[in-house]
């Protein structure tokens, strides 16, 4: 369930919304010329929308209006009053004739906003406020933006949009759709970006350069798969399947192979289903070797929590450093958890325990459990991985509901000791793949998903906290290959 309830609804009844908030006296004048000196260059930039009859009057947006009956020496703020008063009219216009998508919603409330100001809350204000979302939650939303984009010293709207509608998307509960899967896909292509230069053009040279399937296009196949990191046994399955499909279907081309390729790569990707619903508060185990990004992911993942409106708590299990702790906690206060910690060197089970027990008493809707990193073949360090368990199962009947392996993607092959080893020791319900954004090859991704059957639920692709998004198995294929589009269709995600 979305932060805002019910916001998707735009306009449903035809009159224009209520601009409740533009505050727009206070926009300071230099603010209102940038807008329209703004706005002449983004239409030069950026066709038009489609059915944009609303142009003339956009041209106006935040602009002085003619008719503006103020004379031209008395302070300006009247006239830039009147002048927004027109211009959220030109707006709402213009947002009601629009492709109903959040990008392009956004691409028109910030036409002519460049910097972090007045304009650019009021501007969001007025977005929310179209959408029907309750006034206090726009203001919250605006405020929370404002204090973050503060902190983190961003003045150009250029150098955090991306953010902004990351977080909009979570709030607004929009984040299925087709902008968004746009956005995922280009973002794992960029970060394959290597991987498809070694890999989707050794493969069009391969499709290209042989015409049958004899055995030399299929050994060929089968290193270009180990090249990518795919391991040799994963490679040899994966050419065998492929083989048996070709048989199977009467493909005797070699260029017909790369369709065969996609749809497998589709079913290995393909998550099993399973029982999701669960007895609040969630818990979320994470596990891992050392500097895989567990910590990382688990400030990310919280982070969307919180823009969905979840609240939540982060337990530092990772006992063993006393930076660790604290990297945590700089974390939970960044994305506004709460935080249960004890001094390094305790003992990470009652860390977890205690941290059960408050959970469930402060009612949080999700809690991470943060843990040390350990090598995969240290057999008492994962039977501590047992006992947090135990602990957590004890206070929370069927906690942990998922145990999350987090897999640095730039590992190459230790990576399937990794998930075999893990998954044998303390049960692993998932995977999360990280540093996509800078590895050279893909491949891990695959052989990971076809070993061991487990589900990818997220990838990492940087450092940064929008820097996770739900994995899509097509998509990831479609990237993998080098195709330039994702798969058309809403995500089936998240
Ligand atoms: N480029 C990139 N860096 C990442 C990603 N995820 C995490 N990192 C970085 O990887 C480093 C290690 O991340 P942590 O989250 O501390 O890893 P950890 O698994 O908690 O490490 P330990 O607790 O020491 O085992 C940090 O510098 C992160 O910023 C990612 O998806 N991409
Ligand atoms: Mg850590």
């Amino acid at each position: 369930m979305g932060f805002f309830s019910a916001v998707k609804k735009l306009f449903g009844g035809g009159a224009a919304p209520e601009t409740e908030t533009p505050d727009v006296a206070a926009a300071p004048e230099t603010s209102s010329g940038t807008v329209s000196s703004g706005a002449d260059a983004a239409r030069e930039e950026r066709p038009q929308p489609e059915g944009s009859a609303a142009s003339p009057a956009v041209a106006q947006a935040g602009g002085p209006a003619p008719e503006a009956s103020v004379p031209p020496s008395a302070d300006a703020a009247p006239a830039a009053v009147a002048a927004d008063g027109e211009g959220m009219q030109a707006l709402t216009l213009r947002l009601r004739q629009a492709e109903p998508r959040l990008s392009v919603w956004l691409d028109i409330v910030l036409d002519g906003v460049e910097t972090a100001d007045d304009l650019l809350w009021q501007r969001l204000t007025f977005l929310l406020s179209a959408l029907e979302t309750p006034a206090a939650e726009a203001s919250s939303f605006v405020e929370d933006f404002r204090q973050w984009a503060r902190r983190m010293d961003y003045r150009y709207v250029a150098d955090f949009r991306s953010e902004l509608q990351y977080r909009l998307a979570l709030a607004l509960d929009m984040e299925d759709e087709e902008d968004e899967r746009s956005r995922l896909f280009l973002k794992i292509s960029q970060g394959l970006s290597r991987t498809r230069e070694q890999f989707s053009r050794g493969l069009n040279a391969l499709f290209a350069s042989h015409g049958e399937l004899d055995d030399a296009f299929w050994e060929e196949l089968e290193e270009l798969f180990i090249m990518a990191d795919l391991g040799y046994e994963p490679a040899l399955e994966l050419v065998e399947r492929l083989r048996e499909r070709a048989r199977k279907e009467g493909v005797t081309s070699a260029g017909d192979v790369r369709g065969l390729l996609m749809s497998e790569l589709a079913e290995i990707f393909q998550a099993p289903r399973r029982i999701t619903a669960i007895n609040p508060p969630e818990v979320v185990l994470f596990i891992g070797v050392n500097g895989v990004g567990k910590t990382t992911t688990i400030a990310k993942l919280a982070h969307r929590a919180r823009m969905q409106g979840k609240t939540v708590m982060i337990a530092a299990a990772d006992t063993f450093r006393a930076a660790a702790i604290e990297q945590l906690q700089v974390w939970a206060e960044r994305v506004g958890a709460l935080f249960h910690s004890r001094a390094a060197g305790s003992d990470p089970a009652s860390v977890a325990y205690e941290a059960m027990d408050r959970a469930l008493k402060e009612k949080v809707d999700i809690l991470f459990v943060d843990t040390a990193g350990r090598l995969q073949t240290k057999v008492n360090l994962m039977e501590e991985l047992t006992k947090i368990r135990q602990v957590i199962g004890k206070k929370h009947a069927g906690a942990p509901h998922r145990t999350v392996l987090v897999i640095d993607a730039t590992t190459g092959q230790n990576a399937l000791s990794q998930a075999r080893l893990f998954k044998e020791a303390a049960g692993v319900d998932e995977l999360i793949l990280t540093k996509l954004d800078g590895t050279a090859k893909g491949g891990v991704a695959i052989a990971v998903a076809m070993q061991e059957h487990l589900p990818i639920s997220y990838v990492g692709l940087g450092e940064k906290l929008e820097d996770l998004r739900p994995f899509n198995g097509e998509d990831y294929a479609r990237a993998l290959l080098g195709e330039s589009e994702p798969v058309g269709g809403r995500s089936r995600d998240a």
